[in-house]
């Protein structure tokens, strides 16, 4: 039986998944990218400075990223280091954007999988939210409208969290995320100039003066979203796990993972970073090497040679192509398949051991719920990465800020050569992200922009293998061959974005 979960994520979502289900197991599964957009066509022949603005547009959920790649990218090209508070101001416009993607990705989009929204019914507490969202979903449900109480109600039938006071707590941090992702948001507009497409992520730093007024701003929101993250994420995140313990050996990729680090801890790019960059594969990290990366399309929407480098990357749409099924390529790093993403990220960090407090939260974690690190790649190991990540990265972002000086310089001067090639890359949310940029005469002759998404759903490779999410779905088992609550699950434990996968 095939079954066509689009659209299966809760934000982004014109992401299909065909499943093909025999006797209650998936034996095949699909990801498909169902639109073009072309922004490397977009990028030709343009102002080299129009590149961080532009790619900011592939996506309203990590634009930041975007902008801090395509910085990166063209401070190699233009041999530019920023001044120590313009790669701090950089992180910290960064780093406020993953706190509110990882707390919108928890509750706005995963845990509505868990929770049993339906308690809030029977809720006999003096909360006055939760009052609120109990009222209107008795109204909603009572006016039988088919798609009353969205995006609550309805949902996949399936086990949900059973104890009715989880689940209420759940629902009531669920309202509360909002708020908080609000102040991470604000915190990065301070210095980026505004959400979600920062105005002042420029190559070289960032053009905003630092004053102790907007220190002092930045740090009482990081402050807020960090106390809510320990508080309220964390134990969240715990209690989800052990009601759904299956979940450590459900959505395995066995992919190899590749991270390409996130924050610098100094002006240059390479002077280290909070999670360092990494390829692990059979349980060994080698250091990156953005050449070893190619894309292939035999299954993908494009007439283009196949396996080509990223700089040398090509792009003609051929809606018609026979055997292609998605307009997401297939990213291959030494012809292996590859998962990104914040386990990516933390499992090279762990294996790596460069930050005693990764590992330590790790260690801890994975100590309290009875795992082994290896349990990492599963539905619930890539939940709980994004929440050590958010934890590592609140605390960095509290000891950058001290490290602004007020009055100092924030951004370099800039002299854009008429030929030149730069790489950038770092980690957005969903995991690693490289843009390549070539200038000729002072334009772009080349751009090119390897994501995230793309690695995770991508379609089958020239050799018919699998990409991650397509590997991580093959042979599991569903209680419900047509709902498949469990293939969501592990869909939107990767939280893929089709706006940039496509891009
Ligand atoms: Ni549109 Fe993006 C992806 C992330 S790349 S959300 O995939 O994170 O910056």
């Amino acid at each position: 039986m095939k079954i066509n979960l689009g659209p299966v994520t809760r934000l982004e979502g014109h992401l299909s998944v065909i499943t093909t289900v025999e006797d209650n197991r998936i034996v095949d599964a699909r990801c498909q990218g169902e639109m073009f957009r072309g922004f490397e066509a977009i990028l030709k022949d343009r102002d080299p400075l129009d590149a961080q603005q532009i790619t900011q547009r592939i996506c309203g959920v990590c634009p930041y990223a975007h902008a801090i790649a395509s910085c990166y990218a063209q401070e190699q090209a233009y041999g530019l280091t920023p001044p120590p508070n313009g790669r701090s101001l950089q992180n910290l416009i960064q780093g406020a954007n993953h706190l509110y993607d990882y707390l919108l990705h928890f509750y706005q989009l995963a845990t509505l999988d868990f929770v049993d929204v339906t308690a809030v019914l029977e809720y006999r507490g003096a909360d006055a939210e939760l009052l609120k969202v109990k009222s209107w979903l008795r109204a909603e449900l009572d006016s039988g409208r088919p798609s009353a109480a969205a995006p609550f109600l309805p949902r996949l039938p399936g086990s949900y969290i059973r104890e009715a006071d989880t689940s209420i707590t759940l629902l009531k941090h669920y309202l509360e995320a909002l708020g908080v992702q609000q102040k991470a948001n604000r915190a990065s507009a301070l210095f980026g100039g505004r959400f979600p497409h920062a105005t002042a992520i420029f190559p070289g730093g960032c053009p905003r003066p630092v004053t102790v007024d907007l220190i002092v701003q930045y740090q009482a929101l990081i402050q807020e979203t960090r106390d809510f993250i320990r508080d309220k994420y964390l134990p969240d995140l715990l209690a989800v796990a052990r009601a759904f313990p299956e979940y450590w050996k459900i959505g395995a990729s066995r992919a190899a993972h590749l991270s390409f680090g996130l924050l610098p801890r100094g002006p240059a790019q390479d002077a280290g970073r909070l999670f360092s960059p990494g390829f692990l594969a059979d349980g060994k990290v080698t250091p990156v090497d953005y050449t070893r990366i190619t894309e292939e399309v035999r299954y993908a929407k494009y007439s283009s040679s196949s396996g080509l480098a990223v700089k040398d990357g090509q792009l003609q749409p051929a809606p018609g192509k026979p055997e292609a099924y998605s307009w997401i390529k297939a990213p291959r790093y030494n012809g292996q398949v590859v998962e990104v993403g914040p386990a990516a990220r933390v499992l090279v960090e762990f294996y790596v051991r460069g930050n005693p407090a990764i590992v330590g939260l790790v260690e801890s974690l994975t100590g309290k719920l009875d795992v082994e690190p290896a349990s990492l790649d599963s539905v619930l190991g890539r939940h709980l990465c994004r929440a050590i990540s958010a934890t590592v990265i609140a605390d960095f972002l509290m000891a950058e800020s001290e490290r602004l000086v007020p009055g100092q310089p924030t951004i370099a001067d800039l002299h854009i050569p008429s030929e030149a090639e730069g790489y950038g890359a770092t980690e957005a949310s969903r995991g690693a992200l490289l843009h390549y940029i070539r200038l000729k005469n002072y334009r772009i002759d080349k751009y090119e922009c390897v994501v995230p998404t793309t690695w995770n759903a991508s379609p089958r490779d020239d050799q018919g293998r699998p990409g991650a999410l397509e590997a991580a779905l093959i042979g599991t088992k569903v209680a419900d061959q047509t709902a498949q609550l469990e293939a969501g699950r592990i869909v939107r434990s990767f939280d893929p974005c089709l706006a940039c996968a496509i891009h």
